[in-house]
């Protein structure tokens, strides 16, 4: 690590981030981000040009943008604000919703590379675009009225407005379905009480695309839009994950909404949980691009670090953690690329993307740990990407449907048997 790097790391560590600094890290780290993707079965051969540009625009985004600064800002647990109009310019808030409301009209397979590019950086960055494009402009495109879509999606999608999703309550995380939070009719509004805990992006968000009980206890989607009287979005503070992203909850107490802003094309679980499956989609592309940075990090440093006379890329045992972490991207990204093409024809289904999540995240959280083991001492420090991915993975895999819970998924289709309750 070279002295410079040392001096703006002090320089961010005990003070506020200001764009000022952010500027000189970017002008001290610019082209430092050496990344070249692992494609060991000539995957490339099977995507089409766009979605190679799509990969490259996003990739040069990050190297340039986010790659100089990521490392500061989880250190800082700093939410780099200032990127979410960058993330909607260079296309990543919902690649694949419709270009009339502003998406990028593109596919599953873009979206899922997007969204690879994005956690290869840091699955943080990564959360904040999922959020917006899979459970906020999803459930608004996908369920929403033409009003609805024509206010929102546009802004959404070019980063002028910032959305969050609450589902998850403090007592209701796997089985939402015991919600509590609800809302009455009052003549043409209704009067929200409740409260939502683990919200990504939610202290910063304008809107929120908020799951509530009505009177009869039916599961309703509901816009709630910052600035309405008893809505709040409290931090949480205290994370050693997801640093560079923010977490916070959402306070309802009597909040009056119009009518207008419950979805109409939905009720009941099966509302949030369609949503669910377009964004675990993308965490199953995503958890390989933080499993490739920490390959790429061992493999390069495998090269470079000698003991005993020679590289340690030369020992078998290296050898054989490499190999390993190789063959397992591999079929995660075969898994991926074949899910992709199931959900641009409508067929995959819930348990297939329950196995693609479940099992990039596993994957990635095991090579992030073998990565972390080649690089010695240097591995628990923020010279290398690895500790910030391994303690980042430990919440994807528990959100959006724990490791058990898509486990359970699974087995329920496989034998037909429920063993949730
Ligand atoms: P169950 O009785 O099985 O189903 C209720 C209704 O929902 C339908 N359904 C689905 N529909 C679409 N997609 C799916 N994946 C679906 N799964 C179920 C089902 O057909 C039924 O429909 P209907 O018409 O008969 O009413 O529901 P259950 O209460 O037994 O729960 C099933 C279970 C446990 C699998 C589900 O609740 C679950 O997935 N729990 C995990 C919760 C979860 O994933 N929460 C995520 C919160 S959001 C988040 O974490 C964002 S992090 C984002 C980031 O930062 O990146
Ligand atoms: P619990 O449901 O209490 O589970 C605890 C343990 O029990 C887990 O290991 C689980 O697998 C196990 N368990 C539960 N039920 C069973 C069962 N039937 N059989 C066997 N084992 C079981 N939620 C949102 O709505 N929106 C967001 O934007 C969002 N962002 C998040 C960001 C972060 C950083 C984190 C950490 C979470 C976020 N979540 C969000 C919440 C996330 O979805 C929940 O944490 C997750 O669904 C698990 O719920 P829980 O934490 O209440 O755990």
């Amino acid at each position: 690590m070279s002295t410079l790097n040392f001096t703006f790391a002090n320089i961010v560590l005990y003070t506020q981030m200001t764009l000022e600094e952010i500027n000189l890290l970017k002008e001290a780290k610019k082209g430092q981000d050496r990344f070249t993707h692992p494609d060991f079965y000539n995957i490339d051969d099977l995507l089409y040009e766009e979605h190679l540009l799509v990969r490259d625009s996003v990739r040069n985004y990050v190297k340039r943008e986010l790659s100089p600064i990521i490392e500061a800002c989880a250190e800082n647990n700093y939410f780099p604000s200032h990127i979410i109009k960058q993330l909607g310019e260079v296309g990543c808030f919902g690649p694949q919703i419709p270009a009339e409301y502003g998406g990028g009209g593109l596919d599953y397979i873009s979206y899922g590379i997007a969204m690879q590019e994005l956690e290869r950086c840091d699955s943080g960055i990564r959360s904040t675009a999922s959020v917006q494009g899979s459970l906020v402009m999803y459930p608004i495109h996908k369920f929403g009225s033409e009003e609805q879509k024509h206010k929102f999606l546009p802004k959404l999608a070019s980063g002028d407005m910032l959305g969050c999703f609450g589902l998850t309550e403090p007592d209701h995380g796997s089985d939402p379905s015991g919600m509590t939070t609800h809302f009455k009719e009052d003549g043409d509004h209704i009067i929200l009480n409740g409260a939502k805990m683990w919200i990504s992006n939610a202290p910063q968000a304008d809107i929120a695309v908020v799951w509530a009980k009505n009177e009869e206890g039916i599961i309703h989607g509901i816009i709630v839009e910052r600035g309405m009287d008893g809505f709040s979005t409290p931090t949480t503070h205290g994370k050693w994950s997801l640093r560079a992203s923010i977490t916070g909850e959402l306070v309802f107490d009597n909040v009056r909404i119009p009518k207008s802003n419950i979805l109409p094309g939905v009720s009941g679980l099966k509302g949030p949980l369609t949503c669910l499956n377009s964004a675990r989609y993308g965490i199953s592309w995503g958890a390989i691009g933080a499993a490739m940075d920490c390959y790429e990090s061992a493999r390069r440093y495998a090269a470079e670090r000698k003991q005993f006379g020679k590289p340690i890329g030369g020992f078998q045992l290296q050898q054989k953690k490499l190999a390993e972490m190789l063959t397992e991207i591999t079929k995660a990204q075969l898994i991926c690329w074949r899910l992709g093409n199931l959900m641009n024809v409508g067929k995959a289904t819930p348990a297939q993307i329950s196995l693609a999540k479940r099992n990039s995240v596993e994957m990635a959280i095991n090579v992030a740990r073998e990565a972390r083991q080649m690089h010695g001492g240097m591995g628990i420090t923020g010279e290398y990407p690895i500790m910030r991915h391994m303690m980042n993975l430990e919440s994807v895999v528990t959100y959006e449907g724990t490791h058990d819970i898509h486990l359970l998924i699974l087995g329920m289709e496989i034998t037909g048997e429920n063993a949730f309750t």
